[in-house]
């Protein structure tokens, strides 16, 4: 790609103001500063923002000379190679383990600890831990923690923590950044769209990136195993009594004939989610027998991570996720009557 701009400094200031939490910010900076050799890791099952949030803190970490170690339990997904040191991104269950521990680690995009999956081979017991996260439901398990529940997504918030480092906004690094923010706000669509999101993006996409040709790659493109999915899950959609409930199921066997993986059910739940009259939307995924993930979308009527939350779980207001145990029948037994206890105190179409 050629830069459109060179030496693409911004109003730093400005920027700092706009981004606020400036002694969080300091805090990172410092940490920054003492560390060596990190580890960099994000959340199972990686997402758009998950593997934004890995590339752009490695580009950062690369301008600040800091070396590490990108890993995740997952492969990051195929469609975001473009993303700068993507292929340098490590998939743990493939890779041996290191022979001392890492003492330095940055955790991207993980509301806990346990969403990276089990890195206790990689990550010394006393590992000094910066969190970068926008989850309102963070539980703050860094030594620093840099969490902005208003940013739409963690690539925001590595933003924002760029701009408090001020370096030269290139090409490579603002990929990854609109990336993330494309796709935790499903497209500039969700509540979560702030001005700040979008000003963001603008400054982004004046470097000179592709944001239709982004787009289209990140939400456009889906692979034949998501259709396939697709199609089972809506062979056994339902509706709650009173409508406002609308969910879908995926099994074991679905995944098998499929050959699906995780990343190929990104998107499903929304599908009932948007049906007409539907407040909540919820996928039921059996992981193995007798393990199942629920996903929760909602519109502006219920904060779906409330009843994540009952069940070890969590996420955003309207979009949550939390698994139990027993057969997808049990799930479903367990999960509508909750949702259905909540909606019953709001009035219709979200009031
Ligand atoms: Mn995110």
């Amino acid at each position: 790609m050629e830069q459109k701009q060179k030496n693409n400094e911004l109003l730093w200031p400005a920027w700092q103001a706009m981004f606020g939490y400036e002694e969080m910010y300091m805090q990172a900076l410092a940490w920054l500063n003492e560390c060596d050799e990190v580890l960099l890791v994000s959340h199972m099952h990686p997402d758009g923002d998950a593997a934004s949030a890995t590339t752009s803190m490695s580009w950062i970490l690369d301008q600040l000379e800091i070396p590490h170690t990108a890993i995740n339990i997952d492969p990051l997904p195929k469609k975001f190679q473009k993303q700068y040191n993507f292929s340098n991104v490590l998939q743990a269950s493939i890779t041996a383990a290191p022979l001392e521990k890492f003492k330095y680690v940055i955790f991207v995009d993980c509301a806990d600890r346990e969403r990276t999956g089990d890195l206790t081979a990689w990550i010394d017991d006393n590992a000094n831990i910066l969190n970068v996260d926008h989850h309102a439901t963070n539980k703050k398990f860094g030594t620093v923690n840099v969490v902005d529940p208003i940013a739409a997504s963690a690539t925001e918030v590595i933003f924002g923590l760029f701009c408090y480092l001020e370096l030269s906004l290139e090409q490579e690094f603002a990929y990854s950044i609109y990336t993330g923010m494309l796709t935790d706000t499903e497209g500039f669509r969700y509540s979560n769209t702030t001005p700040r999101v979008l000003r963001t993006a603008a400054t982004c996409l004046e470097t000179g990136i592709p944001g239709h040709v982004i787009a289209e790659e990140s939400l456009g493109q889906t692979t034949k195993a998501h259709v396939e999915l697709l199609k089972r899950a809506l062979q056994r959609l339902q509706f709650s009594d009173d409508g406002r409930i609308a969910f879908v199921s995926v099994t074991v066997q679905d995944m098998d004939e499929t050959n699906g993986t995780f990343a190929d059910l990104e998107g499903i739940v929304n599908i009932p989610r948007n049906a007409e009259d539907v407040e909540v939307g919820v996928l039921f995924k059996e992981m193995k027998a007798g393990t199942v993930k629920v996903s929760l979308r909602s519109g502006d009527s219920m904060n779906v991570s409330d009843i994540a939350g009952l069940f070890g779980g969590g996420g955003h207001k309207k979009a949550a996720g939390c698994t139990v145990n027993g057969s997808i029948e049990d799930a479903i037994n367990i999960i509508i009557p909750e949702i259905t206890k909540v909606l019953t105190k709001v009035p219709v179409n979200g009031g």
